[in-house]
């Protein structure tokens, strides 16, 4: 057999095999509080996967409740209480669209997404 090709053949199955190791693997994903800001502002991530918050500048909160009108459509909620240098996290089971905002600066349109697919 054509060695090149042997190893070829060899390599596609090495990427098949990371491709489902990978789709098994639970990520954590950042988002920072910056300049009054979620950043990023929107997130797509997988069910399994983890949201940490990291809140190193001021006065601030995740509200993700269903309880608040903004968030009703939330499939389950999440958030915190109004504090200064906090993380938080939350792993997300469920898949679809949530809406989250920070409670203080909600008038400043300190909002973001999060698609759980
Ligand atoms: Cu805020």
């Amino acid at each position: 057999m054509n060695g090149k090709k042997e190893i070829q053949n060899k390599m596609r199955y090495v990427k098949v095999y990371e491709k489902f190791i990978n789709a098994d693997k639970d990520e954590t994903h950042v988002v920072e509080i910056k300049d009054m800001k979620f950043v990023p502002k929107n997130i797509v991530i997988e069910v399994g996967d983890t949201i940490k918050w990291i809140n190193e500048e001021g006065r601030h909160n995740v509200n993700g409740k269903q309880s608040h009108e903004r968030n009703s459509d939330n499939p389950e909620s999440f958030g915190n209480e109004v504090g200064e240098d906090w993380t938080y996290s939350h792993t997300f089971t469920k898949p679809g669209k949530y809406t989250y905002h920070c409670d203080p600066h909600l008038g400043m349109n300190q909002v973001g997404t999060i698609t759980v697919r």
